[in-house]
């Protein structure tokens, strides 16, 4: 239909927009401009080593969380978009559902240093949504809130890489309440705890402020083929 046509094409321009703007820091970022990245085994899909430093590779998917796994009907589900915004945007599943829908192969990194790889995901780019409620010019670093109080702090530039998703779908099945399920937000180029689960509300901001690891000294950057876990 005519009308969902324009309405994507004003999503994809206003993406493209916005990566623009922050196109410099983007390129300036770790997991694009490390001439020497840590890590070994054959080269991954982005020309890093597959496994980063200290980690190993396991099959299993095992869960790390607070210990809540909040229960979230699609049909009470919403995700807002506030902040240091133009317009502030809350969406229902149907309209999440309604944007250009991506799969994306990456892989998963976590802190305790398990790597699960390949992992194939379905979702929409978390840059797109930002991209909907026009971030202000101030605005520099972004506020992850889940429903279980969880909290994770990014720099706009890392959520805005292509392969930054709020996920619904792994492996064909719709993801699991345990793994953050209905949607969650993955984060393949840093640490996987700066993806949150259950993800509820995305609070631009001017300034960054710590999230809940970051407050008890996780690293704000994050990056695996640094070795960069602790602050
Ligand atoms: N809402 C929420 N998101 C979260 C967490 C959490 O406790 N709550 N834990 C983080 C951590 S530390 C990791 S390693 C990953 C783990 O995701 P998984 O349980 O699906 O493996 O989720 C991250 N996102
Ligand atoms: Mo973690």
């Amino acid at each position: 239909m005519p009308d969902d046509d324009d309405k994507l094409a004003r999503i994809i321009e206003a993406r493209l927009k916005l990566r623009e703007r922050f196109l410099d820091k983007i390129e300036a970022t770790p997991s694009l401009a490390d001439g020497a990245p840590m890590g070994s085994g054959p080269t991954n899909r982005h020309g890093m080593p597959q496994l980063p430093p200290d980690q190993y590779e396991t099959k299993k998917w095992p869960v790390l969380d607070l210990g809540m796994k909040p229960q979230v009907p699609t049909s009470r589900w919403s995700l807002t978009v506030d902040g240091e915004v133009a317009r502030a945007v809350t969406l229902a599943w149907n309209e999440l559902l309604a944007l250009e829908q991506l799969e994306d192969v990456s892989d998963f990194h976590c802190v305790t240093k398990w790597s699960k790889l390949n992992m194939r995901w379905r979702g929409v780019r978390l840059a797109d949504v930002l991209a909907l409620a026009e971030p202000t010019d101030g605005a520099r670093f972004l506020m992850c809130h889940a429903h279980d109080g969880y909290t994770v702090n990014l720099p706009i530039e890392e959520a805005l890489k292509p392969d930054v998703l709020l996920v619904h779908t792994v492996d064909g099945e719709p993801l699991a309440v345990e793994h953050g399920g209905p949607c969650r937000v993955i984060t393949p180029q840093l640490y996987a705890w700066k993806g949150a689960k259950w993800v509820k509300r995305i609070e631009l901001m001017g300034d960054d402020r710590l999230g809940f690891w970051e407050e008890r000294g996780y690293s704000s950057t994050a990056y695996p083929w640094r070795n960069d876990r602790y602050s």
